[in-house]
């Protein structure tokens, strides 16, 4: 049998943590044959909830877990853990300026940094979920000087994923038969959803998107719009923000990383840039990518419009702002 992956979840008494540890504890995220350990961390006010979710995970009786830490000490929390998916933070409230929201996040993910870098396994994969997602990886990884940069990542999956629905619903077509849709940048507003090289299967073959929704109106505007906003569209009707498709999306971010992307398919990763379609270095950048034996690839040559290339320069120029803001909170 597979040795247990330790697996920490922060924030996890929270909304997402609740729907993502089960989904894990079931082996959604490291496969059916992957015995899992689960680390479950998160602050003091929320510690008893946070035990609740313990006991729920023992009474599920999850035949792939095979031990749950819940602690608010951050180095238990991390100590030798495989994979660690950050869903954790402060969140906006009413009438708090962008800069005391991003203070927030800064002094909690510099904190995490160092204690991944000190108790976690030395090949810790980082996904973090916790909005200002991107920013809150690049401090992550500034502060995590010896963990490699390729390890560290922030989650687009769910936007990539709300633009696959997107086109299933459009087009009526099944979800898993829409492939290559490509989240650019920011998990933000200023994200650009784009489809100029998705494609779907139908029973005449492969077809690229822009040749069936021949709409190009559609494409060109509400499409984007649409996925841009689906986080709001979704608190306007559940008055709670994404849950289930955030912690499904994490799962499928984990899974396509560690085991791999199937064959003629990406995926959206934010990673950090090296440059690639001419995003400057420095930035969690969400980017096409490829995944095989555990390390992504951003994936090269897609041809890149002049509509795609503004918008993939605006996102950009957002995350750049991000990063300045976050570095003015350090001092
Ligand atoms: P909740 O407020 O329900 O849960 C957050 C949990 O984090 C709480 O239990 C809180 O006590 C805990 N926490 C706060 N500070 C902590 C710290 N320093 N260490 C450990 N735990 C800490 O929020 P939820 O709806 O679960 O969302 C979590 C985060 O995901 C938010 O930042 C949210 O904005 C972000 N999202 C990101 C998405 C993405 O695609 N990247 C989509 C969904 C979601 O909006």
């Amino acid at each position: 049998a597979k040795n247990p992956v330790r697996v920490l979840v922060t924030g996890a008494a929270g909304q997402i943590g609740y729907a993502l540890v089960p989904m894990i504890a079931r082996g959604a995220m490291l496969g059916p044959d992957q015995p899992v350990i689960l680390h479950m961390l998160d602050i003091e006010p929320a510690a008893e909830a946070l035990n609740g979710v313990k006991m729920e995970l023992i009474d599920a009786a999850f035949p792939l877990l095979k031990g749950v830490v819940a602690t608010t000490d951050v180095a238990e929390a991390c100590k030798d853990v495989n994979i660690a998916v950050m869903v954790g933070g402060f969140p906006r409230k009413e009438g708090m300026e962008r800069k005391d929201v991003m203070s927030k996040n800064v002094s909690i993910y510099k904190a995490q940094a160092s204690a991944l870098e000190k108790h976690a396994a030395p090949d810790c994969k980082v996904l973090v979920v916790a909005n200002p997602a991107n920013t809150n990886a690049l401090i992550l990884k500034e502060f995590a000087p010896s963990i490699p940069a390729k390890n560290i990542t922030c989650l687009t999956r769910l936007d990539h994923n709300r633009a696959l629905g997107q086109i299933s619903e459009r087009l009526n077509v099944h979800v898993s038969d829409v492939k290559n849709v490509i989240i650019w940048g920011n998990h933000s507003s200023t994200q650009y959803p784009d489809v100029n090289h998705a494609t779907v299967t139908t029973s005449g073959g492969e077809k690229s998107v822009r040749e069936i929704v021949t709409d190009d109106n559609w494409l060109n505007s509400e499409f984007i719009t649409t996925v841009q906003q689906r986080g709001a569209a979704i608190i306007k009707a559940r008055k709670l923000s994404s849950a289930l498709s955030a912690a499904s999306s994490a799962c499928d971010h984990i899974r396509n990383w560690v085991l791999g992307t199937p064959k003629g398919t990406w995926v959206s990763m934010g990673v950090y840039s090296d440059g690639s379609y001419g995003i400057q270095e420095g930035l969690i950048y969400s980017f096409p990518v490829t995944c095989e034996k555990g390390e992504w690839s951003i994936v090269q040559g897609l041809k890149i419009d002049e509509f795609s290339r503004a918008k993939m320069d605006a996102t950009a120029k957002e995350l750049a702002e991000e990063k300045s803001l976050a570095y003015s909170c350090l001092n």
